[in-house]
Parts: C-alpha cells; sequence; structure tokens
C-alpha cells in the first residue's frame, strides 16, 4: 500500500492544469476498510460503447484505478455477484437480474444507489439517470467515503441546461476561458476532443443538454455543411446522456433562405422553419429544442410584423414539437429608454411583455427568466415574472460566466448570491411560492421547467479562465437538480474532489469562497444600486457614470442630492407593483424596504439613514473599504496553502487573488471618489481621498514622462496619471521619500492596455527593487481595455522593501506599441496598512 507520505508529495510534484476539473480522480491511500470495500468487477447491463451505461462502467473502471490502483473488469454477465457494481437501468435490471423490490419511485433520470460492502447497485429510471449515479459513486470514492446506503434520488425538474454564447467565428461573447471549443471560422472545429471532455463533467453534475451557439445567433449554423458539423458534435454529447440545443435567429428565413419576409404567421416563413427543422433533426434525431432571443438588444423578432412573442415561439414550438423537441424562449425582451422620463423603467419591461402571455404559449415552451429583472447584477430581486405567470411553463436563468462580477480575473463564489433568488418567497396569492418552487412546475403544477446557466467554458485548460471559477459551474449543476441545495455542503465536495482531503485547504478555500461574494458586493454596488460597473464597454470594472444618460435602461439617477432608482407605484416607475400584494407592500414603503434593496425601488438623499443606523453615503464608503479589506486576505489565505497544492494550480491562482486584491482598491476608490465628488459628504472615518502613504507620479520629478488626465476621473489617484512622451520616448520618474526609515510593501498602481507590452523597472538609489511588463492581456481573463480606466487600472506590489527616509525612488518605464508605460501612484505600505 502506497504511503501517505508518498501521495502527498506525488501532489506537490505533479502540476496540475484543470482540465479535468473536479473529476481528477486524485491517487488516495487505501486503508482495511477501503479494501475490503472495493468491487471486484464491473457489470454493465448494456454493452454498447456508445451508451451513457458503459460510459458509466467505463467512469467507475477508470475512477477506481486512478484512486485506489485497484482493477475492475467490465462484463455483461453475473450480475448477482456480492462482488461487482452492477450498474444499468431499473428496467435492464430486472429483465437481466430479477425483480427487486426495494426501489422507490424515480422520476426521469433519477437513480438508485446501493452499496453495501463491495455489492454496488448503480439504477437509473433512465440510462443517464444511471450514469448520474456512476458519478455519485465516483465523488464518494474521490472522497474516501465508503458509507453504506441506499438511497434514491430524482431531478427537481426536467430542464437542466447550460447555455455557450459562442459564435462561429469562434469568439464567446463573455466568454473568459478562451475561444470556443465548438467553433472556428464559421465551421465547427475538427477535432472534438475538448467537447467530449466537456460532456464528460456536464454529465457528472447531471446537465442533460446545452444549447451550444450564442443566443444572439447566426444562421449560417443552419446550412449543410454546419448541421452535419452539428450531428458530430450530438454524437460526442449522446454517450453522456447530455442532448445539443441549439440558438435561432429570427430573421433565418429572409437572411439565409432568401424568403422576403420572416413574420411567423406568414405560410412560406412557417414551412421554412419546418424544413430547416427536418433536416436538424435529420442530422441530430434527438435535438433538446431551440433557444430563441427576440426583439431584444437589436435581435429582430415578431415583432417586427406586430405579432406577438407568443406568436413568434409558437412558430418554433410547432415546428419542433413532432419531434419531441422544446423552445426556451428568452424573456430578455426590453426596449431603449429615455432617462428623462421619471416613470420609464427597463426593470418592468419583462412582466409588461410577458403577463399579458400567459396562457398563450404553447405546451412545448418554456419561458427563460434571468434570475432579476435588469442584467445578472451583484444584487437584484427575484424577477417578479416568476410570480405573473401561472399557465406558462418557465426556466430561470443564472451566469457561471462573470459577466458583471469580475470575469473570472476576481473570486466571486455566486450561489450565495443565486439562493437569495431561488430561496426567495414571492408569496403569490398570500401563500408559499419559493422561487424555485415555481421554475420547477411545483407551484403552478406545470410539467415544463428547470434552469439554464450561460457557462461560456472556452478551450483554455482552466475551462472557464481560473480554477477556482469551476465552483460555480459544478454547484450550478447541484442547484439544477437539488435547488434546496446548500452552498457550502457543494462547495466542500467541490473543493474536495478539486483539490484533496486536506482540512487545511478545505476550511480555507471554504472561507475564502463564501466571504467572495460579500466582498464583492462590498467594493462595487452596494445597496440594491447594481454592480457600477462600466455597462457601455467592458461590463468589467469601475464607471458609475456610465449607469446614467444612457438608453439602456440601467440607471441609478445619481445626482448631487440623491440616488436610487424610484420604483414604487406612488411616485415611480410602478415596479414594485408587479409583485404580489404582501411583497408589493413591503418594497413599497421605503421603513420595509430591506437595506440590500434600498437603492433598487428608492431614490433617496445620501443623508437617508438606513436600519442599520448609517447614512447611505457612509454606508458606500464603509462597504468599500470593507469590502476591499476582506480581498486583501484572499491571497493571504490562499498563501498559507503553499506545498498542499500542486504548484501548476496554486500559483495560477495566487496570481489572480494577488491582482484581485489590487484590483478590489482599484474598485473601492474609484466608487467612494465618485460619489464623494458627486455629493460633497466627506467620510466621517476620514479614508476617503486621504492617502497618507501615496506619492502620487505626476508629483514626481520626470523625464520623459507627462501628466495625463485619466477618465472617467475617479479611475485614477490624483485623478491624474503619467505617460511616455511618446511611443518610443524611455520615461523616468523620480523623487525623495520622506518616510520613516522601515520595511515596506511597495504598491505601484500603473495601467496595463492592450495593443503594447510596456516594461517598468523600480529602483531605490539605483538599486533595482522591482520589475514588471504590463501583459496582463496575456495573463488574466476579463475583458482588456484600450484606455486608462478602471479595467486597465492594475496594483503590483514589491513585498518587504528595505527604505531609509531620504532614499531616491526611481521609476523607469519603456513603452510598447501604443502603450506609454502609464503610471498612477506608488504606495509605501507599513504592514497591515492598505493604500
Ligand atoms: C448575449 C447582456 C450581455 C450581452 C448578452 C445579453 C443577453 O446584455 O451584455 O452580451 O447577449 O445580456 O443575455 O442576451
Amino acid at each position: 500500500m502506497r504511503s501517505l507520505f508518498f501521495l502527498a508529495s506525488l501532489g506537490l510534484v505533479a502540476a496540475e492544469n484543470g482540465l479535468d476539473g473536479w473529476l481528477r480522480y486524485a491517487s488516495l491511500p487505501c486503508s482495511h476498510e477501503c479494501q475490503s470495500k472495493l468491487p471486484a468487477s464491473i457489470v454493465v447491463l448494456n454493452a454498447t460503447k456508445t451508451s451513457p451505461i458503459y460510459v458509466a462502467g467505463s467512469e467507475i473502471q477508470d475512477g477506481l484505478k486512478s484512486i485506489y490502483g485497484s482493477h475492475a473488469q467490465i462484463s455483461k454477465s453475473q450480475c448477482k455477484t456480492s462482488s461487482s457494481v452492477v450498474v444499468g437501468t431499473v428496467e435492464q435490471y430486472r429483465k437481466a437480474c430479477g425483480s427487486l423490490s426495494e426501489i422507490p419511485e424515480l422520476a426521469e433520470d433519477g437513480f438508485w444507489l446501493s452499496i453495501d460492502g463491495r455489492k454496488i447497485r448503480i439504477l437509473g429510471s433512465t440510462e443517464r439517470g444511471a450514469l448520474y449515479g456512476a458519478f455519485e459513486y465516483l465523488s464518494m470514492l474521490a472522497q474516501g467515503n465508503f458509507s453504506t446506503v441506499s438511497y434514491a434520488t430524482s431531478p427537481s425538474a426536467p430542464i437542466r441546461w447550460v447555455n455557450q454564447w459562442d459564435n462561429m467565428d469562434g469568439r464567446i461573447e463573455r466568454g473568459y476561458g478562451g475561444p470556443s471549443i465548438f467553433f472556428n471560422n464559421g465551421a465547427i472545429v475538427d477535432d472534438l476532443t475538448r467537447v467530449k471532455q466537456y460532456a464528460r463533467l456536464l454529465a457528472s453534475i447531471r446537465i442533460n443538454a446545452v444549447v451550444v451557439n450564442n443566443v444572439n445567433a447566426n444562421a449560417t449554423l443552419l446550412t449543410p455543411d454546419n448541421l452535419k458539423g452539428l450531428g458530430r458534435i450530438a454524437d460526442v454529447f449522446r454517450p453522456y446522456g447530455i442532448q445539443v440545443g441549439i440558438s435561432l435567429n429570427f430573421a433565418s428565413p429572409e437572411d439565409l433562405g432568401g424568403l422576403d419576409t420572416f413574420d411567423p404567421l406568414d405560410p412560406s416563413v412557417i414551412s421554412w422553419w419546418s424544413n430547416i427543422t427536418e433536416q436538424v433533426y435529420q442530422h441530430v434525431p434527438d435535438m433538446a429544442g431551440y433557444l430563441v432571443k427576440a426583439d431584444s438588444e437589436g435581435q429582430p423578432g415578431p415583432q417586427t410584423y406586430n405579432r406577438t412573442l407568443s406568436e413568434g415561439a409558437n412558430l418554433f414550438a410547432k415546428a419542433v414539437q413532432p419531434y419531441g423537441g422544446i423552445v426556451m424562449f428568452r424573456a430578455f425582451v426590453y426596449n431603449k429608454l429615455n432617462e428623462s422620463n421619471w416613470t420609464a423603467d427597463r426593470a418592468n419591461a419583462a412582466v409588461d411583455f410577458f403577463k399579458d402571455l400567459d396562457g398563450e404559449f404553447d405546451e412545448n415552451v418554456v419561458v427563460q427568466i434571468k434570475y432579476g429583472p435588469i442584467d445578472f447584477q451583484v444584487r437584484e430581486p427575484a424577477s417578479p415574472l416568476f410570480a405573473n405567470l401561472f399557465n406558462t411553463s418557465t426556466a430561470i436563468e443564472l451566469q457561471v460566466t462573470q459577466e458583471y462580477l469580475g470575469q473570472q480575473s476576481h473570486l466571486v463564489y455566486l450561489p450565495p448570491l443565486w439562493k437569495t433568488i431561488l430561496d426567495f418567497d414571492l408569496r403569490v396569492d398570500g401563500k408559499s411560492s419559493l422561487v424555485r418552487d415555481v421554475y420547477t412546475g411545483k407551484r403552478f403544477n406545470r410539467k415544463l421547467g428547470g434552469s439554464a446557466a450561460v457557462v461560456n467554458v472556452g478551450t483554455n485548460t482552466t475551462w472557464l479562465g481560473s480554477h477556482l471559477a469551476m465552483s460555480n459551474l459544478y454547484a450550478y449543476g447541484r442547484l439544477a437538480w437539488n435547488p434546496a441545495d446548500d452552498a457550502t455542503t457543494m462547495l466542500q465536495d467541490w473543493i474536495r474532489l478539486t483539490f484533496g482531503l486536506d482540512q487545511t485547504v478545505l476550511s480555507t478555500i471554504t472561507k475564502m469562497s463564501m466571504e467572495s461574494w460579500p466582498a464583492y458586493e462590498g467594493y462595487s454596488g452596494n445597496l440594491g444600486i447594481q454592480t457600477l460597473t462600466d455597462i457601455l464597454y467592458t461590463h468589467y470594472g469601475p464607471n458609475p457614470a456610465s449607469q446614467d444618460n444612457n438608453g439602456w435602461g440601467q440607471w441609478t439617477r445619481a445626482d448631487h442630492n440623491g440616488i436610487g432608482m424610484d420604483r414604487t407605484v406612488s411616485n415611480g416607475t410602478g415596479f414594485s407593483g408587479q409583485y404580489p400584494d404582501e411583497l408589493a407592500t413591503i418594497y413599497e414603503n421605503i421603513d420595509s424596504t430591506p437595506d440590500d434593496l434600498l437603492l433598487w425601488f428608492h431614490h433617496v438623499n445620501y443623508t437617508y439613514q438606513l436600519h442599520s443606523g448609517k447614512t447611505v453615503i457612509q454606508h458606500f464608503y464603509d462597504a468599500h473599504y470593507t469590502g476591499a479589506a476582506t480581498a486583501q486576505t484572499f491571497r493571504t489565505q490562499w498563501a498559507s496553502l503553499e506545498g498542499k497544492i500542486d504548484d501548476g494550480r496554486y500559483n495560477h491562482v495566487l496570481r489572480r487573488l494577488d491582482y484581485q486584491s489590487g484590483h478590489s482598491i482599484i474598485w473601492r476608490d474609484a466608487i467612494n471618489n465618485f460619489y464623494h465628488n458627486l455629493s460633497g459628504i466627506p467620510d466621517t472615518a476620514k479614508r476617503v481621498n486621504h492617502h497618507p502613504w501615496r506619492i502620487e507620479a505626476e508629483s514626481m520629478k520626470l523625464d520623459g514622462y507627462k501628466p495625463y488626465t485619466v477618465s472617467p476621473f475617479e479611475t485614477a489617484s490624483g485623478p491624474v496619471a503619467i505617460v511616455t512622451a511618446s511611443n518610443t520616448t524611455v520615461g523616468t520618474a523620480t523623487t525623495k521619500i520622506n518616510f520613516a526609515s522601515g520595511t515596506y510593501d511597495l504598491a505601484v498602481n500603473y495601467y496595463d492596455i492592450f495593443g503594447g507590452q510596456s516594461q517598468w523597472q523600480v529602483y531605490l538609489n539605483d538599486k533595482q527593487v522591482g520589475e514588471w511588463v504590463g501583459n496582463s492581456e496575456d495573463v488574466y481573463s476579463h475583458t482588456p481595455s484600450i484606455y486608462l480606466d478602471g479595467h486597465s487600472a492594475i496594483r503590483i506590489k514589491f513585498r518587504g522593501v528595505k527604505v531609509k527616509k531620504g532614499d531616491t525612488l526611481k521609476i523607469v518605464g519603456r513603452p510598447d506599441g501604443v502603450e506609454p508605460a502609464p503610471l498612477d501612484y506608488v504606495s509605501f505600505l507599513p504592514e497591515g496598512v492598505v493604500d
């Protein structure tokens, strides 16, 4: 038996790249108990190599070997031995092995798992269900869990989908893990190896369908060659129990089919869609269905012809109905609005568009609703549309790809945010109406329903762009199966599977992850004001001004006196009236509105006093300091795990957390400066605009550098930075240090823009103490910027630098391409100071 020491040391040397995600089947020691519980063989009740049952058998075989070094043969007979895993459907078991009384009723895709010593039976109501059971067994093995169990589990809802926003040219809209694993250059890629690996990950979290292309859809997916390619993709997913779906462009009959209309009621359009659907099903006989974004953000839709959204949806519903397909019709429909109209409100749009269509959709249509009324913000109330459709099937749309939440360059574990919605009680008719009970069909007795999440994995070996972001995908699958699952429990299973069983690793990553969403909310947008990111550009860094004076309807209505959207019925947009009475009353009244949604529902002065006793503005200041302070601890917590996690993943994550600690300060200062400037109200703790440990670059002696006024102003300290005088001039900034002699961490704030890789060196008395290259676009996952702003602003730290009062600090910047080696400031940080 291999010793623990040997295994631990194995873990340290073998750098991992993340490709296997939580299915790495890392080697574990095998105790006596373990030895006595490893099965000798695996009986698959369907030996066809492309069946989920066979896949289940192979996964178990690989897992046993990889985790415990044990060899189990796969066979198709001897189903009654006492030392085998038997895997199949209930039906197959009855036929091959006789009846079984102890299996409780299973819903579609449910499974029964029975482990009694070496006798293991994994039986699904479907083959896909049996595969889920196999992954459950493997998850137990990989966590060293040899319990005797016998239980059945069934999904909360039939729809457990993921959506990819992949474009045909291989780029992914809001994707932070590299280009598409499906498409390149207008066609389906030849090598589908990564698709198979994705299928494995998705099956293990019980996802049953994947929509492979962007909702902003390109009709060329429907060309004969691409449909053939789609067939190849479906063939790869099928053995894993995953069906393929596709997004459609409403105008395809015109754009691709050459018709002069795409009117959903026109007979030529109806027959065009029925024809193309037949072709789709020829290539993909089990195609799951269509996903449709219509009349939204420039996408064509039925409104072009004054047809209703339900008429648009039903066009597709009728086309896929003969094949058993469904239509996921997105409720993300809104028009551009004018902010000078006090009652205009994008949040109203979904209910305004869909409420009156309740009952008008065909039975195989599911209305797919984003969790909040705006767009995946850091905090939103639950979409009131869930409380307005009683005769229509619904699905909730979540977003694993962190579009507004740090784009995988920030650690943000999302389930605590999702749970604020899933577990929320809408009180329809004064009765318990949890959001999760609505979209799973329980509350209003709908057969269809479930969840979809925008995932956007790419070819990066980390899939999403960061190892820690995979906890969000894992937990999404768990919640799609059981939305009542607990955020910490799911996380801890993921940690053990991803990083091993060490208790310190478990408690540390749990703590960091559970603190991450509150921290992000702290240093971005508070009190329900939305994320405050730049909504007109990358959706990444801070830019609160972008949230007003735009036609997108994503507003804060901030001015010198106050902030917040008045969404009351009495004086505002009327949005609060879209909720059932009990909730409408709570939100209508400022006193009963919870603090964390205050600015979502009410426009107040900055001096308005919260339930907490603080004023709104002081809450902003404090939350930004607390949030950024928490983000500083993530790096330190992770660093304490050095030696317990393989170097590859340890260093990859460390670099991101280092970056996040700096970028959280950029967020903190930008938002605080912005509202300090707008309101003119000082921070009672005197931190905002007071930075005793900073030396502004523009105040240094400049040679080859010149001052540069940054816009938006709040994303530069000062608010001026420096840039080299030309794209070829080397710049030098020098100053004498007046801080007391001692040891400091040196933090340098600079800008790393797309289109160049400048180089910087830092000297103390001509001795180099640090250097770096502006290559963040190659290192991190977020969308880069071509400007000096809150996206490109970045901080690097050199730790433990010995400084004497009177030393000379010199920074040399070498521009590259369009990047003029920009610098903002240098902080000399004594231990414990974050400035
Ligand atoms: C795919 C937001 C995103 C868009 C996205 C859209 C949607 O507006 O920024 O990139 O488009 O939502 O969900 O359709």
